[in-house]
C-alpha cells in the first residue's frame, strides 16, 4: 500500500482531492472506495477506461473497490456535462445496459461474493433508491441541502444560463441521489472515498457533506483528469464514433489500432493511465520514444497492453497479426471481419465470382479494372518491374491468372501496388 499515492501522482491520475491528507491515508490502512457508472449504454467506452483501471489499481494496492452500477440513478439521468435534458431510458433499455456493463466491469476488477465484507463489490443503487419513499427522500436527504447551493453546481449553472435549455426538476434532483448513495455505501460497506472523473466533483462533494451532516464522519473524494488528445479535444472519439470496450461494437483490431495511432506526445500519458507497467518500464519507453520515435515501440506496447487488458492475449495476438497484414504480412488466414477491418480505408471493388471461372482472370486486367494502375499496359510494366502484389505476395508473371484458389476468406483478393496502395476486391 505504501507508495500508492505516489503511483497515482506519477501516473497523473489526481486532478482534485477533497483533502490534501488523502494521499497519506491511501498509503496507510486499506480503504473502501467506489466509482459509479450509469447504464446509459450497454457498453463502456475508452472514456471510462481510466476509472475502471483506477478501481483495479486500488484493488492491486490492497484497498477495496466498489463498482456501483447506477440502475437507480440511470433512471433519472445525470445533468453533468450535458447541455440538454436527457431523454428517459425505459426499464428494458436499462436492464439490457446494466447486463452489458456488469459483464465488462467484472473483467477489470475481481469481485468477491455479493454482500461479503472482503473483496471488491459490485452493487446496484436501484436496490436502495427504488424502494425509498418520497417522504424519506425529502426529509432525510433533501433537508440537508439548500437549493442555493444546488443551483451553484456547474451541472445546474450551465443549464440555467441557457434560456432555451432549462433543467427539469428530475435532473435537478440527481445530485441528491448520488449523495445518498455515498451515505448508503458508507453505512453498509464502510466506504469513505468516492472516485470519479472531474465532471463528478460536484456530486461527490454533496455525498461527503451528507455523511458529515448525518453521521458526523469524514469521507473523501478524488477526481481524475479528463483524458485529452494532444490538441486538447476529447479523447476516445474517431470519425466513426466512440471507441467501445465491447468487441461487437469496436473490434479488438480497431481498439488496437486506436491506441497504436496515439499521437507521439500522448503515448507517455496514456501508458501511465491505461497500463499497469512499472515506473521503470514506462520510463524506458519514454526514452525509446524520445530517441527513436519512428520505431513506435511505446505505441506498440501501449496498444498491446490495453488490448490485452480489454480483450485478452489471444485477441491481441490476432490484432497484431492483422496489423502486420497492412505492412506485407501473411493474409491467407485472416477471417472476413478482420480482413474488412484491416482494409477498411482501402478502395474496394465488387465483381461477380464468375470472372474467376474457366482459366481464371488475368491479373493485369484486374489491376487496370480496379484502377490501381491506370491502364493494362502500365499494369504489365508494374508486374514486370516487381511492383504488383496479390495477397501481399509479389507477382512477377504478366500471364498470372487469378482463380478461386487465390481468394482469402472465401471472397476477397487484396491487390497492392508498391508499398502502400491497396485495393480490396470482393467476388460474389
Ligand atoms: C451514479 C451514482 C453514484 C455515483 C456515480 C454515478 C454515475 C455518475 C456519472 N458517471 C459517468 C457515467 O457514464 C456512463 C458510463 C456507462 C456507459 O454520470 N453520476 O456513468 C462517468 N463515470 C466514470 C467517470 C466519468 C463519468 O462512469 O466518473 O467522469 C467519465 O470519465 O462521466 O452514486
Amino acid at each position: 500500500m505504501a507508495d500508492f499515492a505516489d503511483d497515482l501522482r506519477f501516473r497523473g491520475l489526481i486532478h482534485q482531492m477533497t483533502d490534501p491528507g488523502l494521499g497519506a491515508r491511501l498509503d496507510g490502512a486499506p480503504m473502501t472506495a467506489y466509482t459509479g457508472f450509469d447504464p446509459t449504454a450497454d457498453s463502456l467506452h475508452v472514456g471510462h477506461l481510466l476509472q475502471v483501471c483506477t478501481l483495479r489499481r486500488m484493488q492491486e494496492a490492497g484497498h477495496r473497490p466498489i463498482a456501483l452500477a447506477g440502475g437507480g440513478t440511470g433512471f433519472v439521468g445525470d445533468p453533468g456535462g450535458r447541455s440538454e435534458e436527457r431523454s428517459l431510458l425505459t426499464e428494458e433499455q436499462l436492464e439490457a445496459n446494466l447486463a452489458g456493463i456488469h459483464g465488462q466491469l467484472a473483467k477489470f476488477v475481481e469481485f468477491g461474493p455479493a454482500g461479503g465484507d472482503s473483496g471488491a463489490q459490485l452493487v446496484n443503487n436501484a436496490d436502495w433508491l427504488k424502494p425509498m419513499s418520497l417522504f424519506t427522500f425529502l426529509r432525510d436527504v433533501g433537508k440537508h441541502f439548500t437549493v442555493n447551493q444546488m443551483v451553484a453546481k456547474d451541472s445546474v449553472k450551465s443549464r440555467l444560463a441557457r434560456a432555451d435549455q432549462g433543467i427539469s426538476y428530475t435532473e435537478f434532483s440527481y445530485m441528491l441521489l448520488q449523495a445518498y448513495d455515498f451515505l448508503q455505501l458508507f453505512d453498509d460497506h464502510g466506504c469513505t472515498l468516492q472516485i470519479g472523473g472531474s465532471d463528478q466533483w460536484g456530486n461527490i462533494t454533496m455525498g461527503i457533506e451528507l455523511i458529515r451532516k448525518v453521521r458526523q464522519r469524514e469521507a473523501f473524494g478524488l477526481t481524475t483528469p479528463l483524458v485529452l488528445k494532444a490538441d486538447g479535444t476529447k479523447f476516445g472519439k474517431t470519425e466513426s464514433g466512440a471507441v467501445w470496450l465491447d468487441a461487437a461494437r469496436t473490434s479488438p483490431y480497431q481498439l488496437y489500432q486506436f491506441f497504436l495511432r496515439s499521437e507521439d506526445g500522448m503515448v507517455g500519458p496514456y501508458l501511465r493511465y491505461f497500463t499497469f507497467l512499472s515506473h521503470d518500464e514506462i520510463g524506458a519507453l519514454d526514452a525509446a520514444t524520445a530517441e527513436h520515435p519512428e520505431r513506435r515501440e511505446a505505441h506498440r506496447v501501449l496498444a498491446r497492453q490495453v488490448c490485452t487488458l480489454v480483450h485478452g492475449a489471444d485477441e491481441t495476438a490476432r490484432a497484431e497479426h492483422a496489423a502486420a497484414a497492412l505492412f506485407g504480412g501473411e493474409l491467407a488466414d485472416l477471417d472476413e471481419r478482420t480482413l474488412l477491418d484491416v482494409f477498411a480505408d482501402a478502395p474496394s471493388t465488387d465483381l461477380p465470382a464468375t470472372r474467376l471461372d474457366g482459366g481464371g482472370y488475368l491479373l493485369v486486367d484486374l489491376l487496370a479494372e480496379t484502377g490501381l494502375v491506370p491502364s493494362k499496359s502500365q499494369a504489365r510494366t508494374t508486374v514486370t518491374q516487381g511492383g504488383a502484389y496479390v495477397n501481399n505476395i509479389r507477382e512477377g508473371d504478366v500471364d498470372r491468372r487469378l482463380t478461386p484458389a487465390d481468394l482469402v476468406a472465401g471472397h476477397y483478393l487484396v491487390l497492392r501496388r508498391g508499398k502502400k496502395d491497396h485495393r480490396l476486391v470482393r467476388f460474389d
